[in-house]
């Protein structure tokens, strides 16, 4: 067998932001952790532990999302800590980002992520926008950017912040918890180009902690609905489309076809990995109708950049093999565009 070397390009945070985000932290703060829209594991598990280490630090922190985490994530340590903008009648959100003194954002590089909040954040000048994130090519709209796009999650990040300010001993069993779903997650499953041989020495410290991997696996991987095994299979039979001599795959999924699935929020999480099992598949995409926009996702192998294409041609952006954006087309128009994308990108000898 040939001798395969993971990627040992070594990343280490600044020493001068670590100094500079421990200055800010030297007195008790208000601090608010947001992360983006659909959150998934990566998100609510990297500002869990920020939010819980934090706190053990004498702050007043309130982690906000914008909208809920999917149905399987229920289960991760103080989850119910967090507030949804979306739900959120009695005006927390509103209040917390009004007096915080510090916001984070975590695992997202844009406020476009944000949706609505964005516009409520600009209300607060006086808080010091710190980011902690692994996107490529973030918004230079912040005071402190700790942004490392070769990180493979944000919670790798979070756990390395923690260990180089307050020591690894101070991590507990619900924070590595919260930071492998994320360290899980966002490298399907130690699977990614993104894996380091320090990504298994950050999760050994975690499994030090007495976490059950094998049952967090099974909250992540194996507690979906019925719904969506039978959305699966209709999705992968009926709707795959493979084109450009076999090399792309595209899905499709109306908002009609979802609710015959009895769909919830994150039942098509992972879909769009599934036809790069196929041993010739370069690139795949799946595109999901929502009120009033098609969710847009993209994976592809090895070269090919989506993170350039969804930039280019769907409103979005992400990391090269794992990128997602927005069409404001209708379904139809978006499929005909997709196709006639992969055929101008490939052109230009992208795929
Ligand atoms: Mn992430």
């Amino acid at each position: 067998m040939r001798n395969f070397r993971l990627n040992i390009v070594f990343m280490q945070i600044a020493n001068s932001k670590i100094e500079e985000l421990k200055s800010m932290l030297q007195t008790p703060k208000n601090i608010v952790i947001l992360s983006h829209t659909n959150p998934d594991g990566d998100a609510i598990g990297s500002s869990l532990a920020w939010a819980e280490i934090l706190k053990n630090g004498g702050h007043n922190v309130t982690p906000i999302v914008p909208n809920k985490y999917p149905y399987y994530l229920d289960f991760m340590p103080n989850t119910s800590s967090i507030l949804f903008y979306k739900d959120d009648k009695e005006g927390r959100v509103k209040s917390a980002l009004k007096s915080a003194d510090i916001i984070f954002c975590l695992d997202f590089h844009t406020m476009t992520r944000l949706d609505g909040l964005g516009d409520i954040i600009d209300e607060n000048q006086h808080a010091k926008r710190v980011l902690i994130d692994h996107h490529l090519d973030p918004n230079e709209d912040f005071d402190l950017m700790i942004s490392y796009p070769e990180a493979s999650s944000t919670c790798y990040l979070v756990a390395l912040l923690i260990e180089s300010m307050f020591g690894a001993e101070t991590i507990t069993a619900s924070m590595a918890e919260n930071l492998f779903v994320g360290m899980m997650t966002d490298t399907g499953n130690f699977a990614f180009s993104t894996i380091t041989p320090d990504v298994f020495r950050v999760v050994s410290i975690l499994a030090s902690k007495g976490i059950d991997i094998p049952a967090i696996h099974n909250h992540v991987y194996n507690s979906f609905t019925e719904g969506r095994a039978r959305l699966f299979g209709y999705v992968i039979n009926r709707k795959m489309k493979i084109f450009h001599n076999g090399t792309v795959a595209c899905m499709s999924l109306t908002s009609d076809e979802l609710k015959r699935f009895w769909f919830q929020q994150g039942d098509s999480e992972g879909f769009v990995n599934y036809p790069l099992t196929i041993k010739k598949m370069k690139m795949s995409a799946i595109f999901t109708e929502h009120t009033d926009h098609i969710r847009v996702s993209l994976r592809s192998r090895g070269n090919i950049d989506v993170n350039v294409f969804a930039q280019r041609y769907f409103n979005g952006g992400g990391h090269k093999n794992a990128a997602g954006g927005k069409s404001f087309m209708s379904m139809e128009d978006t499929l005909k565009h997709f196709e006639a994308s992969v055929k101008e990108y490939s052109r230009e000898g992208n795929i």
